[in-house]
């Protein structure tokens, strides 16, 4: 680092810690499709989750597993245009009755990544 960029640097770390919004902006999901822990009565075409920032599509992926492990969905998901990419979804076939896994990983636009999983029920 020459001493030209050192005050800026400084500068920018500065504005990284005094704001919150730039300095955490990992995304996190704010709601899904199904919803969190939920039992369906019929089965979704779809599986959503709506993130609280942008995502990097080329680094995100969506799958749903069943009760045996095997992935049901149909390709590893993708970004939704038009939604500030904040929208992750992919498609699934018509599910049979019985417990599924929705497995999420994303990176944000500021690089973090976060992932996690939850579980949703289709009834009999
Ligand atoms: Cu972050």
């Amino acid at each position: 680092m020459s001493h030209r960029s050192l005050p800026f640097a400084v500068l920018s770390l500065f504005l990284t810690l005094s704001i919150p919004g730039l300095a955490y902006a990992h995304a996190f999901p704010e709601r899904s499709r199904p919803r969190v822990g939920s039992t369906l009565t019929k089965p979704p075409h779809l599986v959503r989750i709506w993130f609280d920032a942008g995502l990097e599509a080329l680094f995100c992926s969506l799958t749903v597993k069943n009760a045996t492990g095997q992935i049901v969905s149909e390709g590893r998901g993708h970004v939704v245009a038009g939604t500030h990419d904040r929208l992750l979804e992919t498609q699934v076939p018509p599910l049979a009755p019985g417990r599924y896994h929705v497995y999420w990983s994303v990176v944000a636009v500021d690089g973090h990544h976060t992932e996690g999983r939850y579980m949703f029920r289709i009834q009999k």
